[in-house]
């Protein structure tokens, strides 16, 4: 009887999010090339090998297009090599804020910068999350929680690198900022721990998805804004992630060596 409801439960729950989310959403996808060379990890993304990686479409709200456009520019580029897959964020954000220091905090209580990769079809998946002080939270998910998963804090990534490089002043809200900067090179060793997952290959494909949590003063409820729309407020429904294509280096065609996309940004 339990049993049963709760599958009821489930079922209304699936329709629900497909049907919010044929309204609200427009899944992603990216074209990951090979990095030439290795990226340095210092927060600045003027590495010339970020400089030849496009960058994503400005992030939106975790609902879509439904809900306005967010008040601060969002967006993210990745490469990888044998070694690392690789992320780079620009938050723009006129008041940089962070306070926690110790790791696998609750992140997302500050404003922070969120990645999630599922590299296969098995239900589990990755989450990080990243604040202005560098303090990370890294955990799994064995499938999602509406699913019964459970988050396990102990996951954690040897030899992950992570820096974060501060446009304005942090914590002093007596100037205006231009926002944040992040690197992450996640070693393909990280996810071994929890699922086989091997290094990939040109024309693998992952889902992937990226969120960053802001916080408002005065109001209780924070904004939600991602690459992948989701649909829902909701990020925990993988099936509704963007598409990491692992392509080979970029080659330049047609005369368009150094063809830059989008606006400069933060460096
Ligand atoms: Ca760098
Ligand atoms: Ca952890
Ligand atoms: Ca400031």
């Amino acid at each position: 009887m339990l049993r049963s409801s709760r599958m009821i439960h489930l079922s209304i729950f699936t329709v629900f999010a497909a049907a919010v989310y044929e309204a609200g959403a427009q899944q992603k996808s990216y074209e990951c090339h090979r990095a030439k060379t290795p990226v340095r990890v210092d927060g600045r993304l003027d590495d010339r090998v970020w400089k030849a990686a496009a960058w994503t479409t400005d992030f939106v709200d975790i609902e879509g297009s439904v809900k306005p456009i967010p008040r601060f520019r969002t967006r993210a580029k990745m490469l990888w090599d044998d070694e690392y897959l690789y992320i780079a964020a620009e938050l723009e954000e006129p008041e940089i804020k962070a306070t926690l220091t110790k790791h696998d905090s609750v992140i997302f209580h500050d404003n922070d910068f969120e990645v999630f990769l599922k590299p296969g079809e098995a239900p589990g998946y990755f989450e990080f999350e990243i604040n202005a002080l560098n303090t990370g939270w890294d955990l799994y998910l064995n499938k999602p929680y509406r699913e019964g998963g459970k988050a396990d804090n102990s996951w954690e990534i040897p030899g992950l690198k992570t820096a974060v490089a501060i446009h304005g002043t942090l914590n002093d809200s007596s100037d205006k900022d231009h926002g944040w900067t992040v690197e992450i090179a996640f070693p393909w060793s990280a996810f071994a721990s929890r699922l086989p997952v091997a290094k990939p290959e040109v024309g693998d494909q992952w889902r992937v998805n990226f969120s960053r949590v802001e916080w408002k003063a005065g109001v209780t409820k924070e904004d939600n804004w991602v690459w992948s729309p989701q649909g829902l407020i909701n990020m925990h429904v993988p099936e509704h992630w963007g598409y990491l294509r692992f392509d080979g280096p970029r080659t330049v065609a047609g005369g368009r060596s150094g063809r830059q996309h989008g606006a400069n940004g933060l460096q």
